[in-house]
């Protein structure tokens, strides 16, 4: 019993930690087939090209959608977990509104299992509009600046984050083979395509799986480590072993 004690506590020691990809794209040739993007459309990044940390930046094409309009994430068959983390790039295109009245309150809203995990408004417009979003340390590529679409200068300059560098789309509780997140700015300000608007970028969804036991570990060195510690301090109920 206390062979199998101690090989169980090494064992434990020897989890492997893994974290999964379960969906990635870039949005450059398609559109992947878990997501619904309603009325969005795929759209060449104009100025927003380039923006981002080194292999994670705006480019080709992204997903652009009106404000209103739902983007529906479907992905099943998810490896065993308990832990999900959602990585994109946000582009806040042309005259978001802010907190407010109508033109204002314009909230990007997302969703994971029906429960809302993110509501913030975000503006663009004049610099007196409330944004009740406040980006992290190292979230805000772009603000108030021309990337195209509308404008340039006017009321439609535009902004860009890396939401997947917000800790709070990183490791959310989750544990079910299901998950289904929906992406929508909505809210009393939302406005046709030509006046707001707003994308995502490499898009990436990952899961931490539950550890488990590192077998391979467990069936080689391990093992013999195990019984040679054994047999060194002259422990002689191990069976002897050949190698
Ligand atoms: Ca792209
Ligand atoms: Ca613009
Ligand atoms: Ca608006």
């Amino acid at each position: 019993m206390k062979y199998l004690l101690a090989l169980s506590l090494l064992a434990g020691c020897h989890m492997a930690q893994a974290q999964t990809t379960v969906l990635s794209t870039d949005f450059d040739s398609s559109v992947p087939a878990a997501l619904n993007p309603g009325t969005a459309t795929l759209t060449g990044v104009q100025g927003f090209d380039g923006l981002g940390s080194p292999g994670n930046t705006f480019g080709g094409q992204f997903l652009r959608s009106a404000t209103g309009n739902v983007l529906t994430l479907t992905l099943g068959n998810l490896p065993t977990h308990d832990k999900i983390s959602l990585d994109f790039l946000f582009a806040a295109i042309d005259s978001l509104d802010g907190t407010g009245n109508f033109p204002s309150g314009d909230f990007f809203k997302i969703t994971l299992d029906g429960q809302t995990i993110f509501r913030e408004s975000f503006a663009n417009a004049l610099l007196s509009q409330i944004q009740s979003y406040v980006p992290p340390t190292g979230v805000e590529l772009a603000r108030h600046v021309d990337l195209g679409f509308g404008g340039p200068g006017g009321y439609y300059t535009d902004s860009a984050y890396d939401l997947g560098a917000d800790p709070a789309f990183q490791n959310i509780a989750h544990t079910g083979s299901l998950a289904t997140f929906t992406f929508q700015v909505e809210g009393e300000g939302i406005q046709t395509l030509d006046d707001e608007s707003w994308a995502m970028d490499r898009l990436r969804v990952s899961v931490s799986a539950v550890p488990e036991p590192d077998l391979a570990w467990l069936a080689g060195g391990g093992l013999l480590a195990v019984w040679a510690a054994r047999r060194s301090r002259r422990d002689h109920s191990l069976p002897k072993m050949s190698i």
